[in-house]
């Protein structure tokens, strides 16, 4: 119990640093997606019909890198249909890839991402980024 309190105020203090350091974002990414900085990055496969991982989680307030690494033989797309008043649409062909930066709002839970190609979302292809 004491235990679980002192993570919470930890993670609490963490975000202050997070937030305090949004402001100077130069937008670089360190090639790892775990640092607990002020960005991210993962790399996405999609494919038919799925995107892996199809669950990110992200800070608000953060920029996420989203590599796209499209494994299928068909076109596929990323797209968020509202980011912050903004719509993503990132398309990749069969064996290409694409990348796309994301500002993660922080007054959101969740943000959903799918593909737009007819049948794709109804078979599998969308996905989730949880905001921290
Ligand atoms: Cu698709």
């Amino acid at each position: 119990m004491k235990k679980r309190l002192w993570l919470v105020l930890s993670l609490a203090v963490l975000s202050l640093f997070v937030i305090a350091a949004c402001g100077d974002d130069n937008g670089d990414d360190n090639g790892n997606g775990d640092n607990g900085g002020n960005g991210s990055t993962v790399d996405m496969e999609m494919g038919e019909m799925y995107f892996d991982p199809d669950s990110v989680s992200a800070d608000g307030g953060s920029t996420l890198t989203v590599n796209l690494d499209n494994v299928g033989n068909q076109l596929h797309d990323f797209t968020i249909d509202d980011l912050d008043g903004e719509r993503v649409h990132v398309e990749v062909p069969s064996g290409e890839e694409d990348s796309v930066s994301l500002d993660i709002p922080d007054d959101v839970d969740e943000i959903e991402f799918y593909c737009t190609v007819p049948g794709h979302r109804e078979s599998g292809m969308e996905g989730v980024i949880t905001v921290n």
